[in-house]
């Protein structure tokens, strides 16, 4: 890390900057990668919508935890999860966070407080519920914070866990990243009414945001995460977003008609979370400041995907090492 920038504080313009270029140019490097058919199974990525994750996990340590969807690397990489045993994980090889048997969707570090990314769409929603009870028994102050889509919000356990939360006042954050889609499907069209609403029967703490901007996610995030250490319950936040890339990398490969337009893709581009942020830094940071997360971002992302490539494939015999069953 170059001594012109301090990262310290999680919070700062600066570090939020660098946590959402390292998703952003984690993920951007692996869509090239995609392309070349060397990686075994589909991903999902989470560009576009890095302010979201970024900006709730800047108010975590690694004994709070998150679970997350099948579009999980920026929950993985804002958490804390190391960009080199995610590459290694992406790639399948054994120095993978979960020995290259996971894959995409299923990355996860329990150390850093990564339950996990999730195949299962809504997965993650009961996941957290169960980690909030357990940080609440706990009595140290933790929380529990599940990302879910908002086609996930249309599955019967974010009902309950909005029951249970209520009721046991549960340090949990319900985060539902509303991008306009569920896979190829518009929102308006499978779901009903407005999914901040559905905490409003349980009486929980409701929020929306725009996801797309950095301090507003910040400052929502920040009251949720207080309210829930100070033993004041659980929060339902609808972050409004976009997700930039497809449901799945080269989806048109196989997708027969649109689902959005081009004009949608490129109104949104205009509202990109880190060119949003990249003006706020304007007047935050210096200039040399900012080329040196850029400069130190592209170092990281070299040498995670160098690592990866340069892996073990796992033993033959480790097969079943790890299996419960
Ligand atoms: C229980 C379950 N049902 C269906 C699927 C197939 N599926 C995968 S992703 C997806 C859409 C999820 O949409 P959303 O929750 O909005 O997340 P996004 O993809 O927009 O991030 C579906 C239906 C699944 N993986 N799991």
């Amino acid at each position: 890390m170059s001594n012109a920038i301090d990262l310290s504080d999680p919070k700062s313009p600066l570090a939020l900057f660098h946590r959402m270029l390292l998703i952003r140019r984690m993920e951007q490097r692996l869509a090239e990668i995609q392309k070349t058919g060397t990686l075994p199974g589909p991903v999902h990525l989470y560009i576009g919508q890095e302010a979201v994750a970024t900006g709730i996990c800047a108010h975590l340590s690694d004994s709070d935890w998150i679970a997350s969807t099948h579009r999980g690397h920026g929950h993985f990489l804002a958490k804390g999860g190391d960009p080199r045993a995610m590459a290694a994980e992406l790639y399948g090889r054994s120095t993978g966070i979960c020995k290259g048997k996971g894959g995409s969707m299923h990355v996860a570090d329990f150390s850093k407080g990564i339950i996990g990314a999730n195949g299962i769409v809504g997965g993650g929603i009961g996941l957290t519920a169960g980690a909030a009870l357990a940080a609440q028994l706990d009595g140290k102050g933790a929380v529990a914070v599940a990302f879910y889509g908002d086609g996930a919000a249309n599955q019967g356990v974010l009902s309950e866990a909005m029951n249970i939360g209520a009721l046991w006042k549960l340090p949990l954050i319900l985060v539902c990243e509303n991008n306009g889609f569920s896979e190829f499907s518009p929102s308006d069209t499978v779901t009903a009414g407005k999914i901040v609403d559905r905490g409003k029967p349980y009486g929980i703490a409701t929020a929306t945001v725009d996801g797309n901007d950095i301090m507003a996610v910040l400052d929502v995030a920040g009251q949720a995460v207080e309210r829930a250490r100070k033993g004041e319950g659980t929060t339902l936040i609808e972050a409004r977003t976009y997700r930039l890339h497809g449901h799945v990398e080269y989806e048109d490969t196989f997708l027969s008609e649109k689902y959005r337009s081009d004009e949608e893709v490129e109104e949104w581009k205009t509202r990109d979370p880190i060119i949003h942020m990249e003006k706020l830094l304007a007047d935050k940071a210096t200039p040399e400041q900012i080329e040196a997360v850029k400069a130190d971002i592209e170092k990281i992302v070299a040498d995670a995907y160098e690592f990866a490539e340069n892996s073990p494939w796992p033993e033959p015999a480790t097969a079943l090492d790890d299996v419960f069953a």
